[in-house]
């Protein structure tokens, strides 16, 4: 299958490369790593995503060339890091009109929507996948550099919780020790995006972790980020990242579910984070959400009491 797609990308004259909605490092790096890898080859190529990239990834290299969408017919469009459709936004109609689409992802729920899939629901992130392409890319027209390598292990990094989540494997060690070779100041890529957290976001962190409420013997921990929160820190919606692991890193939490409120009235963004005896994808599907064995998403409407009501009943019936 690799092999396939490095040849159709090869001959295609023109590229698209979709990253998710609400972009993430993964969908970032391994997007961006593509593009450049293609732009070294001085291939027609452009990135699209229907958000803006958030301040913190406005940075990786690329990310300024991001597009909403076009009118243009592309050879060929590759989406990544997407489990469906849906997760494209608005940019699924650049990815319709193409003569060719390909889909490389890690999430299992992958609904295979493209003509060529290349889905590992085992590999870590979307860019340990990545990794294999362009060296493949690489065998035929030198494409690797610095640049794709930093990119690479950017999304390797944050979707891995530099490495300790459970979806870690030896081949996710294996393709960091060839990407840390490279001139990529890997330590830096830690601090940036793992560890460092900006004066506004601190004080978000603090005032919603203080409000969690805890269920069924405290297996479940729920926090809420309201709109007053995103007020009077000065803070929205994008900066919640990460703050839910807080609740699931508690002794004897096994599902953590973040709440957060939208720009629309009763509406709530989910995400779900948990132990690995619990399946994260199964509580975010009763919503009609996907995800992973330990973090899942997804959207839901009504009065805030009844949401939280029915996750926890959902959430219940998983346990
Ligand atoms: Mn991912």
């Amino acid at each position: 299958m690799i092999e396939k797609l490095v040849k159709s990308m090869l001959s295609a004259s023109s590229l698209a490369i979709i990253s998710h909605i609400n972009p993430d490092g993964d969908t970032l790096g391994s997007s961006l790593a593509l593009y450049n890898a293609l732009k070294n080859l001085n291939k027609n190529v452009q990135v699209f995503c229907e958000s803006n990239i958030k301040k913190e990834m406005s940075d990786l290299a690329g990310a300024g060339n991001y597009q909403t969408g076009s009118c243009e017919k592309f050879d060929m469009v590759i989406a990544c890091d997407c489990a469906d459709l849906g997760r494209l936004g608005e940019c699924v109609s650049v990815f319709d009109k193409a003569r060719l689409t390909a889909n490389i992802d890690h999430h299992k729920t992958n609904t295979r929507y493209a003509n060529i899939n290349i889905v590992r629901g085992d590999a870590s992130s979307t860019c340990e996948i990545m990794y294999d392409i362009l060296a493949e890319l690489d065998t035929k027209q030198k494409c690797f550099d610095d640049t794709v390598a930093k990119l690479l292990y950017t999304g390797m990094v944050t979707d891995s919780g530099g490495f300790s989540f459970s979806n870690v494997s030896a081949n996710t060690h294996l393709v960091a020790s060839k990407l840390i070779q490279y001139n990529i100041e890997a330590s830096k890529i830690c601090e940036k995006y793992l560890k460092s957290i900006s004066m506004n976001k601190f004080k978000l962190k603090n005032r919603v972790l203080d409000k969690a409420r805890f269920f069924e013997d405290n297996r479940v921990g729920i926090i809420h980020f309201c709109r007053e929160d995103f007020e009077a820190t000065g803070t929205s919606e994008d900066q919640t990242e990460g703050i839910i692991n807080n609740i699931r890193d508690i002794d004897g939490v096994d599902v953590a579910i973040a709440i957060t409120d939208t720009k629309n009235e009763n509406s709530f963004k989910i995400s779900i984070r948990t132990a690995d005896c619990v399946d994260a994808a199964a509580i975010a599907g009763v919503f009609g959400g996907g995800g992973h064995q330990c973090a899942a998403g997804c959207r839901a409407n009504g009065f805030y009491e009844d949401v939280k009501d029915k996750l926890l009943k959902a959430t219940r019936d998983n346990l």
